[in-house]
């Protein structure tokens, strides 16, 4: 298992619509253990493909934050929301593409989903909570999407020039 950069916006490659994985390959498995790795490491609770540089539609999460809890990793090939509540839930969304920043994001409280498990297997499952938050936000990324896109324009545009500054910072010598 390697850990991967994740990339910071603005990136053009997090503004791009993934596509499709043709076959859960070997490959592809490798890419899904890399991407928990990274995102375990960072530490998050979500990460999509793009996030890496990977214009392909795979995402890793696991919601459970205590320290002490059995870890629930999740893998999704080709994730699809097939159905949404009517009731909505407020959180106040981070990314690992946007460090240091946070928004309310409101979506809706209940999604259920289908995808090809690290098997190829078809999946299909209802989420609730932080779970739902976070499969819609990783979902989104696939869409070239990030949540700074549900706030108003000028907060986006503060959080924007951060992130400007900041990858200006590291890139100094
Ligand atoms: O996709 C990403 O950038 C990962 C992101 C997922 C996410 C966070 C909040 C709401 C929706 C989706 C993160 O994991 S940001 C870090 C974070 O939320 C966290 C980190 C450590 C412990 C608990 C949470
Ligand atoms: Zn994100």
């Amino acid at each position: 298992m390697t850990l991967r950069p994740i990339l910071i916006h603005p990136d053009p490659r997090l503004k791009k619509i993934c596509t499709p994985v043709a076959a859960v390959s070997e490959e592809m498995r490798a890419l899904a253990d890399d991407m928990l790795e990274t995102m375990y490491d960072a530490p998050g609770i979500g990460l999509a493909a793009p996030q890496l540089g990977i214009n392909k539609r795979l995402i890793v999460m696991d919601c459970v934050k205590e320290d002490d809890a059995t870890p629930e990793p999740v893998v999704m090939f080709n994730p699809a929301v097939t159905w949404v509540s009517d009731e909505t839930n407020v959180y106040e969304e981070g990314c690992l593409s946007i460090p240091e920043m946070y928004g309310e994001v409101t979506r809706p409280a209940e999604v259920r989903v289908s995808w090809l498990d690290i098997d190829g297997q078809a999946q299909e499952e209802q989420f609730d909570g932080l779970w739902a938050t976070c499969v819609q936000h990783e979902i989104d990324h696939l869409e070239g999407k990030l949540f700074i896109d549900y706030l108003g324009a000028m907060k986006r545009q503060m959080i924007t020039r951060k992130m400007q500054k900041l990858k200006r910072e590291m890139a100094r010598p």
